[in-house]
């Protein structure tokens, strides 16, 4: 007899937004809770440092290295590239994932510096689709404000803002906006319920896209 609850499949939980506009807190919030009530979730980021194409992104971000910008970019795109099998893997025997950044930083970070952005959505064609993308919005303003940047490369307002208005035209029926400037637990509260809903649908046998 076959267990039909090992067949539904996870679901591909996105976090997105300005950096500083709590996206890390949130989604460990979102893994603890989803924990507690019994689903199998493990928690994810992009970019994923622990790789050694990872570690050439996090010595780039710290301004330890200088790389081209295109160089970069397919750098950041092939660090998701190099999980796809694993994430595949996961979603189908059943485990969610909450991943903190995937596509939409690569194109929205990489299109503010100027590249183009038809050039910069190519290379994530192909990978998993999320099922869900949860956009913490704060204006680059607030979110400058919050304890201030670290020192990483693209944590500059001038820069933040550029971003932001990539974010805006990379909108799809996948995102829900989210506003980030709520307390801590009102935010909590919304994603607890669009996420339940989502991990629904995908156990009741949506199929895993590109
Ligand atoms: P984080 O570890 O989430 O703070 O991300 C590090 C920084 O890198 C942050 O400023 C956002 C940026 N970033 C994340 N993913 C990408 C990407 O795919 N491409 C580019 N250009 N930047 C990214
Ligand atoms: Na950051
Ligand atoms: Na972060």
């Amino acid at each position: 007899n076959v267990d039909r609850s090992s067949l539904s499949r996870g679901a591909l939980i996105v976090f997105e937004g300005l950096d500083r506009s709590g996206k890390t807190s949130q989604s460990a919030r979102l893994v603890s809770f989803l924990k507690e009530k019994g689903v199998p979730v493990e928690a994810w980021r992009f970019p994923d440092r622990s790789t050694r194409v990872g570690q050439m992104i996090s010595a780039y971000l710290a301004n330890e290295s200088q790389l081209d910008d295109r160089t970069i970019h397919l750098l950041f795109s092939a660090n998701r590239w190099e999980k796809r099998v694993q994430m595949e893997s996961k979603l189908r025997s059943g485990t969610s994932l909450v991943v903190d950044r995937y596509s939409y930083s690569g194109v929205a970070f990489s299109s503010a510096k100027g590249l183009d952005i038809d050039w910069c959505k190519a290379p994530e064609v192909g990978l998993i689709a999320p099922d869900l993308v949860l956009f913490l919005d704060v204006p680059p303003e607030r979110a400058a404000e919050r304890g201030g940047y670290g020192t990483e490369r693209y944590e500059q307002l001038e820069f933040q803002k550029k971003v932001a208005q990539y974010y805006s035209m990379l909108r799809d029926p996948t995102w829900e906006i989210v506003d980030g400037c709520l307390t801590v637990e009102g935010i909590e509260e919304k994603l607890r319920g669009l996420v339940s809903e989502c991990i629904d649908t995908c156990q009741k046998g949506k199929p895993v896209t590109n």
